[in-house]
C-alpha cells in the first residue's frame, strides 16, 4: 500500500467504507471457479426481460454494467456468462463478512448486503492506525470468504464512501486527514451522496461540474438551491459530514422474503419457505436483542397479485419457533384459495423501546 499508514493526529476520526466488489458475480465466481477470468453477470434471463443485477469487472470490460437489459449486456458480450440469482448464498456470505468487520468493531453500520460503515477511531494504539486495520480488514475477508473488498478509509463517511470507489477492485483508498479537499476538489459533483442524476443535470447546466466549482458558490445560493439539505451538501464539497456510524437504523420491522425458483402451490413446501424465513428473521432480531409484537405475511401469486395478513400477540416474540408459529398459521389460513405463489416474505414490527439498549450499552462501554 502506497499511503501513509503513519498515526492520526487527535480529534480526527477514522471511518472505513468497505465494499464488496461485483458482490453477485464475484461470488459465482468463488463457487464455479471455471468461471473465474470471464465476462460473467448475474440476473434474469432475457427472453424474460430480466436486467443484470452485478456484472463481473471482465463483463465491465464490454460496457456491461447493473441496471442494464440482459438483451443488451448480450449484444454487448455473446460470450457473456449468465448466472441466475442465489439470495440465500449472497445472504449467507453478507452475514458472514458482516461479522468479520464486528470482530473488529462493534461499531458497524450495514448499508446493504454488501457494503458497511465502520467507526475504528477508538482502535489505534502505539501499533496500529486506520489504514493499518483497513489493510487487515481486506486480508480477513478474503482469507475467511475468497472474495475481494474496495475499502476507503476517511475522517467522515462520505470521504470514506467516496474513497472505497476509488480503486476497485480490490482496492484501498486513504484520504488522510486535512487531505479532503485536495481529495474531492477534483471530483464530479454527483459523487457526493444525494447528489443525483437530475441535479447533476442542473448542476452542470450552471457550468458546475467538480466539487471544487460547486465549494465555491456561497450559502444563499445553496440555500436557494439545496433547501434544508444546504449545510449538509455544502459541507459534504469540503469532506465534513458529522453523521455517526450507528449499528442499527431506528427500523420499524425486520424481514425476509424469497422469489422461488419455481412458482409453487405445495402446502408443504410453502409452509418449509415459511419457517426459514421466521428463522432469518429470528436470527436478526435475536443478535439485536429485540423483540415484536405483530408478525406479517407476505404472498405474491403467480398473476403478481401481492397480499399481507398480520397478526399481533400480546408479548413480544423473539424466537423463530415463536415468529413461524404465528407465520405458519398466517399461512395455513390462506391455503383453502390454492393460489400458486411466486414470492413469499415473513417480517416482524411492533418493536418495545428495548431496541436500542444493546447499543447503546456498547457505546458507554467504549467510552464513547
Ligand atoms: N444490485 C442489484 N441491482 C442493482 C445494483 C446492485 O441487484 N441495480 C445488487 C447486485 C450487486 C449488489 O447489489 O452485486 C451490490 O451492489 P453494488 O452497487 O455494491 O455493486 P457490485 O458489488 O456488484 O459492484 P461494485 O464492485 O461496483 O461494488
Ligand atoms: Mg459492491
Ligand atoms: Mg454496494
Amino acid at each position: 500500500m502506497a499511503a501513509d499508514a503513519s498515526h492520526y493526529p487527535e480529534d480526527y476520526r477514522a471511518i472505513i467504507h468497505a465494499d464488496f466488489d461485483a458482490f453477485y458475480a464475484s461470488v459465482e465466481q468463488r463457487d464455479y471457479p471455471e468461471l473465474i477470468g470471464k465476462p460473467v453477470v448475474v440476473g434474469g434471463k432475457s427472453e424474460n426481460r430480466g436486467v443484470v443485477a452485478s456484472a463481473s469487472y471482465e463483463a465491465r470490460a464490454f460496457g456491461i454494467s447493473s441496471a442494464i437489459p440482459m438483451s443488451r449486456a448480450y449484444r454487448l458480450c455473446p460470450q457473456l456468462v449468465r448466472k441466475p440469482p442465489r439470495f440465500e448464498v449472497y445472504r449467507s456470505v453478507s452475514n458472514k463478512v458482516m461479522d468479520i468487520f464486528r470482530s473488529i468493531t462493534p461499531l458497524v453500520e450495514p448499508l446493504s448486503l454488501d457494503e458497511a460503515y465502520l467507526d475504528v477511531t477508538r482502535l489505534e494504539t502505539s501499533e496500529i492506525t486506520p489504514p493499518l486495520i483497513a489493510q487487515e480488514l481486506k486480508k480477513k475477508v478474503w482469507a475467511e470468504l475468497s472474495l475481494t473488498i474496495s475499502v476507503g478509509v476517511g475522517t467522515s463517511k462520505c470521504v470514506a464512501k467516496i474513497a472505497s470507489d476509488m480503486n476497485k477492485p480490490d482496492g484501498i483508498t486513504v484520504v488522510r486527514p486535512g487531505t479532503e479537499r485536495e481529495f474531492l476538489f477534483p471530483l464530479p459533483v454527483q459523487s457526493i451522496w444525494g447528489i443525483g442524476p437530475k441535479t447533476t443535470e442542473r448542476l452542470n447546466s450552471f457550468g458546475i461540474n467538480t466539487i471544487e466549482q460547486l465549494s465555491k458558490r456561497d450559502i444563499s445560493w445553496f440555500e436557494s438551491n439545496f433547501g434544508s439539505n444546504s449545510l449538509s451538501v455544502r459541507n459534504m464539497c469540503f469532506g465534513e459530514d458529522p453523521r455517526p456510524v450507528v449499528t442499527h437504523r431506528e427500523r420499524k420491522s425486520f424481514s425476509s422474503e424469497t422469489t422461488l425458483v419455481d412458482d409453487s402451490d405445495d402446502p408443504e413446501i410453502l409452509r418449509e419457505i415459511v419457517i426459514r424465513l421466521s428463522n432469518d428473521v429470528g436470527q436478526s432480531l435475536s443478535s439485536r436483542g429485540i423483540s415484536g409484537k405483530t408478525v406479517k405475511l407476505k404472498l405474491r401469486s403467480s398473476d403478481f397479485i401481492t397480499s399481507t395478513r398480520q397478526r399481533s400477540v400480546l408479548e413480544p416474540i423473539q424466537l423463530s419457533s415463536e415468529i413461524a408459529d404465528v407465520a405458519v398459521d398466517l399461512l395455513n389460513h390462506e391455503l383453502y384459495k390454492k393460489n400458486s405463489y411466486r414470492l413469499v416474505g415473513v417480517g416482524v414490527s411492533g418493536f418495545g423501546s428495548l431496541e436500542n439498549s444493546q447499543d447503546a450499552m456498547q457505546l458507554r462501554f467504549k467510552g464513547f
